[in-house]
């Protein structure tokens, strides 16, 4: 299994306190954890207050973007950030519910995982069926990435340069072609 080496990038995101204290405290425990587990933690984005996705399903939330580096496999990486999820009492009930703490893996490089027609697949979900069906295997780039100002904001910050590896866009260019009122509740802590 390929190595994800220097560059996979983790969206990060809560809306609910944990046993660390805010979501803000708890993201700031959850870069601790995965250092902890192995991982080099290369770079780390500006935390954001955002508005829960769907609007009105909860509190803010706040995010932010990571750059890590290791000699895992994919896989193994997906399951450091699972049980550092846990660590933090993650409970998967209700899918986009609200949550302690989300650990997504963004991208690893230029990877396409776990090939380009099943990704493709996933990307091209209408909003019901992305809200109703989720991968039991690891999909990268994560297929809602382009979509989230929550998580482009970030990214830009630690990774603008960044090249989705199916759709060919930088990071900086997907963040331009969402909504300007999408991008303006993003808000630095
Ligand atoms: N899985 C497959 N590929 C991946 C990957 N690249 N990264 C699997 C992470 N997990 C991956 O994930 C569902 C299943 O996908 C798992 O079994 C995992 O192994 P999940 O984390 O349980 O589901 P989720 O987080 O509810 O869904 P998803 O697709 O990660 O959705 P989003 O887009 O992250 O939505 N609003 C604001 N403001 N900020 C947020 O961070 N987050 C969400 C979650 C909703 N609203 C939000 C935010
Ligand atoms: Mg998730």
């Amino acid at each position: 299994m390929t190595e994800f080496r220097s560059n996979a990038l983790i969206a990060m995101g809560g809306n609910l306190p944990s046993r660390a204290g805010s979501p803000q405290q708890t993201l700031v425990a959850a870069v601790a954890e995965l250092s902890k587990r192995g991982l080099q933690v290369q770079s780390v984005s500006r935390f954001f207050q955002t508005p829960c996705f769907p609007a009105g399903e909860g509190p803010d939330y706040v995010n932010a973007v990571i750059q890590v580096s290791g000699d895992r496999s994919p896989d193994d990486l997906l399951s450091i950030l699972h049980n550092v999820e846990a660590d933090f009492a993650r409970v998967r009930d209700q899918r986009w519910g609200m949550r302690t703490l989300d650990l997504d893996l963004i991208a690893i490089g230029d990877q396409v995982l776990p090939d380009p027609d099943t990704y493709r697949q996933w990307q091209g979900l209408v909003l019901e069926e992305q809200q109703n069906r989720a991968p039991d295997q690891l999909i990268v780039p994560h297929p809602r990435l382009q979509d989230r100002g929550f998580v482009l904001v970030p990214l830009c910050d630690i990774a603008p340069d960044w090249i989705h590896p199916v759709l060919g866009l930088s990071a900086v260019e997907m963040l331009a072609a969402l909504p300007k009122a999408t991008l303006a509740e993003v808000l630095p802590l």
